[in-house]
C-alpha cells in the first residue's frame, strides 16, 4: 500500500512538474483527486486495511493529497503568472510613436468670406435676421415695390412654386418682415441662399448667395449710406482700398446707386480680372424707398433708412482669384482644400 502511494506522489509530481496549461492541471486533479481518481481509490480501499495500518496509510494519503493539491495551487498561479505577462507583452503599447493623423477637413470658401462678412457686420453693430427660402410673392416683390407685371420681375427670373408663393430672388423679404415686427432703429443684415431661373455658366447659378444690409432709425442720410459701406468695404478689401458711387436705379431704393472698387489686382490700372476697365462692380445700394417703409408701417416723414445688397458669390471670386463660379457647388475636394 505504501509502495502504491509512492509510486502515486512520484507519478503525479513528474506529471504536475511537465504541465504547461491550466488544462493538463485540471486533468491531473481529475486523474488523482477526482471521485474515481487514483487517490481517492486507495483511501476507499482502507477499510480493508488492518487496525495499525490504517491510521499510517490514512496519514499518508493525506499528506499526499495536500501536497498534490499545493502543488496544483502552485502550478496553476504560476501559469496565470505567464499567461498574463504573456498577454501584457502582446499589449504593450509604445506611447512615443506618433499618432494615426486625423484628416481634417476645411471651411467652403463661400463659408469663410460670409464669417468674414459676418464678423464685420457685428462689428459695426448689425444684427444678423435669417428666414425662409421659400417666400410669398408679397414679401420678395409687392412690399419692394415690384408689384405685378413690373419690368423688374423679368430681370429677375423667378421660380414660382405657385401663384403667389416663389423661391426667393433676394434676401430683401427677410428684411421687410424685421420691418413689419421691429421699430427703429434697424440695423440688421440679411444674408442667404437666394434663386433664379439662370443657365449655369461660369459666372451663373441658379442658386447663389445674397448678403443685404439695412438701416432705419430717425435722420438716416446717403451720407450714413456712403459712410457705413466706406468702413464696410475697407475692413473687407484692406484700408486703402477705394471706391467709387455711380447713379443706378432699384425699384426699392430712391436714390440707387451701384458701388465699384479699384482693381485690387492692378489698382486701376487695367487688367484681365477687371476686363481692362480699372474697376470692379461689388454692390447695388440706396435709400429705401418711403413706399417700402410706410407698406411695413414705418411712416416716412418720421424714419429714413439705406439699404445696400451684393452678391457672395462675386465677392469670393474676387478674394481668391476664382474665374468659374461652378466651383463653388461641386464640391471637387481637390478645390475645397485649398482654402
Ligand atoms: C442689387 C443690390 C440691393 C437692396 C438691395 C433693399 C431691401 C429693402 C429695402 C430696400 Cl427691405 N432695399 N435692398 C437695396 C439696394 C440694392 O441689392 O444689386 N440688387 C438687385
Amino acid at each position: 500500500m505504501k509502495d502504491k502511494l509512492s509510486k502515486i506522489k512520484q507519478a503525479a509530481s513528474l506529471e504536475l512538474e511537465a504541465a504547461a496549461n491550466l488544462e493538463t492541471l485540471e486533468n491531473i486533479r481529475i486523474k488523482y483527486l477526482g471521485k474515481k481518481g487514483e487517490l481517492t481509490a486507495v483511501l476507499k480501499g482502507m477499510g480493508a486495511l488492518s487496525a495499525e495500518e490504517r491510521p499510517q496509510i490514512g496519514a499518508l494519503a493525506n499528506e499526499i493529497r495536500t501536497y498534490i493539491e499545493q502543488e496544483l495551487d502552485n502550478k496553476k498561479s504560476q501559469i496565470s503568472k505567464e499567461l498574463t505577462r504573456q498577454r501584457l507583452e502582446k499589449e504593450v503599447i509604445d506611447v512615443t510613436m506618433p499618432g494615426k493623423k486625423q484628416p481634417t477637413g476645411s471651411l467652403h470658401p463661400l463659408t469663410k468670406v460670409l464669417d468674414n462678412i459676418k464678423d464685420i457686420a457685428v462689428g459695426m453693430g448689425f444684427e444678423i435676421a435669417e428666414g425662409p427660402e421659400v417666400e410669398l410673392d408679397y414679401y420678395n416683390f409687392e412690399a419692394l415695390n415690384i408689384p405685378k407685371n413690373h419690368p423688374a420681375r423679368d430681370t429677375q427670373d423667378t421660380f414660382y412654386v405657385s401663384d403667389n408663393v416663389v423661391l426667393r430672388t433676394q434676401t430683401s423679404p427677410m428684411q421687410i418682415r424685421v420691418m413689419e415686427n421691429k421699430k427703429p432703429p434697424i440695423r440688421i443684415i440679411a444674408p442667404g441662399r437666394v434663386y433664379r431661373s439662370d443657365a449655369v455658366d461660369a459666372t451663373h447659378s441658379p442658386v447663389f448667395h445674397q448678403i443685404e444690409g439695412l438701416v432705419v432709425d430717425k435722420g438716416i442720410t446717403m451720407a450714413d449710406l456712403k459712410g457705413t459701406l466706406e468702413a464696410f468695404i475697407k475692413s473687407l478689401y484692406g484700408q486703402n482700398s477705394k471706391i467709387r458711387f455711380r447713379p443706378h436705379h432699384f425699384p426699392f431704393t430712391e436714390p440707387s446707386a451701384e458701388v465699384d472698387i479699384a482693381c485690387f489686382v492692378c489698382g486701376g490700372e487695367g487688367c484681365r480680372v477687371c476686363k481692362g476697365e480699372g474697376w470692379i462692380e461689388i454692390l447695388g445700394c440706396g435709400m429705401v424707398h418711403p413706399k417700402v417703409l410706410k407698406t411695413c408701417g414705418i411712416d416716412p416723414e418720421v424714419y429714413s433708412g439705406f439699404a445696400f445688397g451684393f452678391g457672395l458669390e462675386r465677392i469670393t471670386m474676387g478674394r481668391y482669384d476664382i474665374d468659374d463660379l461652378r466651383l463653388f457647388f461641386e464640391n471637387d475636394v481637390r478645390f475645397l482644400k485649398q482654402f
